[in-house]
């Protein structure tokens, strides 16, 4: 895994296995520090390939024996080298039968066989399984498995992989085994087994076809009163993907296990998905409604995989986003679907547009930036970005905003039609999509294959006399590593007109009428007029709605247009956006004040319009929470070309001080009028009260007096669930006044509970009093461990990326600390490592001072080695 010269691998170097593999049976002797591993593989070679080399790929295993069709093989006559072992020259028809060993209790690296609490995991995505044992570890070599575990009874009573259980029973010596078949071909990626102490909640859940499946949520014992929800979620995402795609449930059984030792958030195994802790346990008293809404978009990912990953599966690695950015859109839709109000799924809008300004936007303009189909990579784990996630779901979204739900509908049937069983590309779905509709898709295809955000730029001109708009867009794409003079995208448009009164238009584009008040015009030109006609007023446009493509739009909105989106656009999306923008001007103004040392104010319009929505009872609490959150520091840098993180938290902050001091008696009357009295409930309309209250708590703790003090101590004293408590300890950390006794006493009460735990390090971390000292303090709490990926992100995480104004520290201590601990964390998990390392992506657009002790740290770094791949591959392109 460490090497000196990290090798680049490239999309078009692509060539087909050598040999295909028809079954494989492994069987395991499980014993943490020493595990056997038998595989025997029939594989025979490939008519689609040139070679007659057998390549099986292994890392961190001993082999102990091998042999080929009954005959052992000689050194001679294999070659093992540091990752691959090669059989030149083999039989067309082979058996293989290879004995390897391997240590689980050694492996820190969460991947591949290893240990957590005493029990056993695997992660094989992506090139897990080759830790396992030798074999072809790429996704398009899809085989059929059968699995036999053998292990100690009393420490590991529940023995589980994909598929079916089709025996079990006693050994001596105090084991027992049991064994599995799974009837599906699969790639190695999605081969998975536990071996644990565990208990679990069953159901038997009849399908609509009234077929009977038997669904499992295994947890450690301790955790059964968590599982309800994790439960719920799986059946609403059966439901849900019938109803939706049509699509069932292929299996018997599906289980869910859920581990606290996971770099990721899930695991789609076919049959047995394996989740982080975080994504599965729940009941109200340690999970907040953002851990719902997490449980229920994750469930509802791994479900909607075993159709849209594991039945039709990606060819290589670079197509990730196939599987990736295609199940984040249908898990999207599950969790819009399941609130199932149009204000609902704006406000599940908003949070992915969020999402995608707060992190996307800024890797596709720093020096990881890739396409959502990349064309090389030195470690694939470091590609398991928000630009494969979220900006493919983005593109797959696109397709559902150009062809309509049915004729999205239509496309995806014909995907499956063609590609069950098969392992394909980005390109054949796209195919599927224009074939199914008979139109022509191949201009889009650059948005698998330009990396960037283009910026899209619109001008408007009314003409009175002859009742006729046009907006003229024009479109450009940054430049990103390795990729200049980008070609125009195909950019759907969502328009609306408004007119004075605040309604819609009817409208009518080159001449045809829409019959609709928002029109999607199909920009793909590099510049491109539209022309309304029968416009009888001068209007607004409401440009992009529901957010219809990952561009950042231009427009030189005046505030009077802006606040008359903000009060009236029937997009709610856009209502928002107009809010975020009206906020940012003001941010940005104030950023620039601040570093000029003039004085700061901020106007009575924009407060009135914050205070409008804020009491409009017409509107859903969530998405007056939604419009009252300003945008993030990350989000202002990334609109400044050189940063300066302490003039913008000192912006923010006086803006924040400004609201909370202008709109207090508005603040606390929906403070009271949105509490949620009786038993708690994670449903979209609460916690939207939750939201909204929680946020007015926030702003009452900007500048507290005693009584908006004792509000906040009473919620956290009273709370009867964790949203309610947690919100209430952070203000009282947020607002200076002395919190250490709440934060003891919530450290008492949930010392048993690792995900409250890491929320307690994690809202340390993350407030602007907490300086680096204080970070070094939490890290010597017997708590803490840099082993557990979910503690190190709670505390050093949340630290580098979500308090900017005391990670960068003028005199760089905050950076010094990065490098300590991504070094400290390479040696122990590589994929961990290189997430923390990715903290300094933007390091070129600081202010000199800073970008200098930046460009120091990144060099400590890389001189560190050896380096993993993993992280050496962040710090090298950083500093590229
Ligand atoms: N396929 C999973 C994500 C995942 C990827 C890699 C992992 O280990 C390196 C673990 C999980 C998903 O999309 O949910
Ligand atoms: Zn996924």
């Amino acid at each position: 895994m460490r090497t000196d010269s990290p090798q680049t691998i490239f999309r078009k170097d692509y060539t087909p296995p050598s040999y295909l593999v028809h079954t494989v049976e492994l069987g395991f002797d499980l014993d943490p520090a020493r595990t056997i591993v038998a595989n025997r593989v029939t594989m025979s070679r490939n008519p689609d390939s040139a070679s007659a080399d057998i390549v099986l790929h292994g890392e961190e295993i001993e082999l102990v024996a091998l042999r080929m069709n009954g005959k052992a093989l000689r050194p001679g006559q294999y070659l093992l080298g540091a990752s691959t072992l090669t059989i030149p020259k083999a039989p067309a028809e082979v058996t293989l039968e290879i004995e390897t060993l391997c240590s689980p209790e050694t492996n820190t690296t969460l991947s591949g066989l290893y240990v957590s609490n005493g029990s056993f995991y695997t992660q094989c995505e992506a090139e897990g399984f080759r830790r396992i044992t030798y074999f072809p570890d790429r996704p398009d070599v899809m085989a059929k498995y059968t699995v036999m575990l053998r292990a100690d009874k009393r420490r590991f009573p529940v023995l589980l992989s994909n598929g079916n259980l089709v025996e079990r029973g006693e050994l001596d010596d105090g084991r027992h085994y049991a064994k599995w078949e799974d009837p599906f071909k699969k790639p190695s990626y999605l081969f998975a087994l536990v071996a644990a102490r565990l208990v679990c909640q069953e159901e038997t859940y009849t399908l609509k076809s009234g077929r009977e499946v038997l669904l499992q949520v295994w947890v450690e014992e301790g955790n059964l009163d968590k599982t309800d929800y994790a439960m719920q979620s799986l059946k609403n995402s059966i439901r849900w993907d019938e109803e939706r795609f049509g699509l069932e449930l292929d299996l018997d059984r599906f289980m869910i296990v859920a581990v606290g030792d996971f770099n990721m958030g899930a695991m789609e195994n076919k049959g047995l998905n394996i989740f982080n802790t975080k994504f599965v346990l729940a009941n109200p008293r340690v999970a907040t409604d953002i851990d719902y809404a997490g449980i229920e978009a994750v469930v509802g990912h791994e479900y909607f995989h075993n159709w849209t990953g594991n039945r039709v599966t990606c060819r290589d690695w670079f197509q990730l986003s196939l599987k990736e950015g295609l199940t984040v859109f249908r898990d999207q839709e599950f969790s819009a679907d399941m609130i199932g109000t149009a204000s609902g799924r704006a406000v599940t809008r908003i949070d992915q547009v969020r999402t995608l300004r707060q992190a996307q936007f800024p890797e596709d303009a720093g020096p990881m930036a890739h396409p959502v189909r990349p064309d090389s990579f030195v470690e694939i784990n470091n590609f398991y970005t928000v630009t494969v996630y979220e900006k493919g779901a983005e593109v797959v979204r696109m397709y559902q905003t150009l062809l309509g739900r049915e004729g999205f509908r239509k496309g995806m049937d014909l995907y499956f039609a063609r590609h069950d069983g098969q392992a394909v590309q980005c390109d054949d779905f796209r195919n599927a999509m224009a074939d199914a509709n008979g139109i022509d898709l191949s201009q889009f295809e650059r948005w698998y294959s330009q990396a960037g955000t283009p910026v899209v730029s619109a001008v408007t001109r009314y003409d009175a006399a002859d009742e006729t708009y046009e907006i003229t867009l024009s479109q450009r794409c940054p430049d990103t590593p390795g990729q200049s003079d980008k070609l125009p995208f195909h950019i759907p448009v969502a328009i609306g007109l408004l007119g004075a009164d605040g309604n819609d238009l009817p409208l009518a584009v080159n001449g045809k009428v829409v019959g609709a008040t928002t029109a999607v015009l199909d920009f793909t030109e590099a510049e491109q007029t539209f022309r309304f006609t029968n416009v009888h007023e001068k209007p607004v446009p409401s440009i992009l709605r529901d957010f219809s493509a990952p561009v950042v739009l231009e427009y030189g909105y005046t505030d009077e247009e802006l606040l008359h989106l903000f009060r009236h656009d029937s997009d709610p999306v856009n209502r928002w956006e107009a809010g975020q923008r009206l906020a940012m001007a003001r941010l940005l103004k104030l950023t620039a004040a601040v570093a000029d040392g003039a004085t700061l104010a901020l106007d009575d319009t924009f407060i009135a319009a914050q205070r409008a929505v804020l009491v409009d009872a017409s509107l859903d609490a969530a998405f007056r929470e939604q419009a009252l959150i300003l945008p993030s520091e990350t989000i202002i840098a990334e609109h400044m070309d050189v940063v300066d993180p302490q003039a913008i938290h000192t912006a923010r902050q006086f803006m924040r001080r400004t609201m909370a001091a202008e709109l207090g008696p508005e603040l606390l009357e929906q403070y009271e009028a949105n509490l949620t009295p009786g038993p708690y409930s994670p449903d979209a309309q609460s916690a939207g009260k939750r939201g909204l209250k929680n946020l007015c708590l926030a702003y009452l703790m900007v500048a507290p007096g005693p009584a908006e003090i004792k509000l906040a101590r009473n919620q956290f004293e009273k709370a009867g669930n964790m949203t309610d408590r947690a919100a209430a300890l952070v203000a009282l950390i947020h607002s200076g006044a002395d919190a250490s006794g709440h934060l003891q006493s919530f450290y008492d009460d949930f010392s048993g509970e690792a995900l409250v735990v890491d929320k307690w390090f994690a809202m340390q971390a993350a407030a602007p009093g907490t300086d680096l000292a204080a970070v070094r303090a939490l890290m010597l709490h017997p708590a803490f461990t840099l082993k557990n990926p979910n503690r190190a992100r709670s505390l050093l995480f949340n630290f580098c990326n979500a308090n900017p104004s005391r990670f960068h520290a003028a005199d760089g201590s905050g950076y010094a600390f990065w490098a300590e601990h991504v070094i400290a964390l390479d040696a122990i998990n590589p994929q961990v490592a290189a997430r923390l390392a990715r903290s300094m992506d933007r390091w070129r657009r600081y202010v000199p001072e800073l970008r200098s002790r930046m460009g120091a740290a990144l060099e400590r770094v890389a001189a560190a080695g050896p380096l993993s791949n993993d992280v050496a591959e962040v710090i090298g392109k950083a500093l590229a």
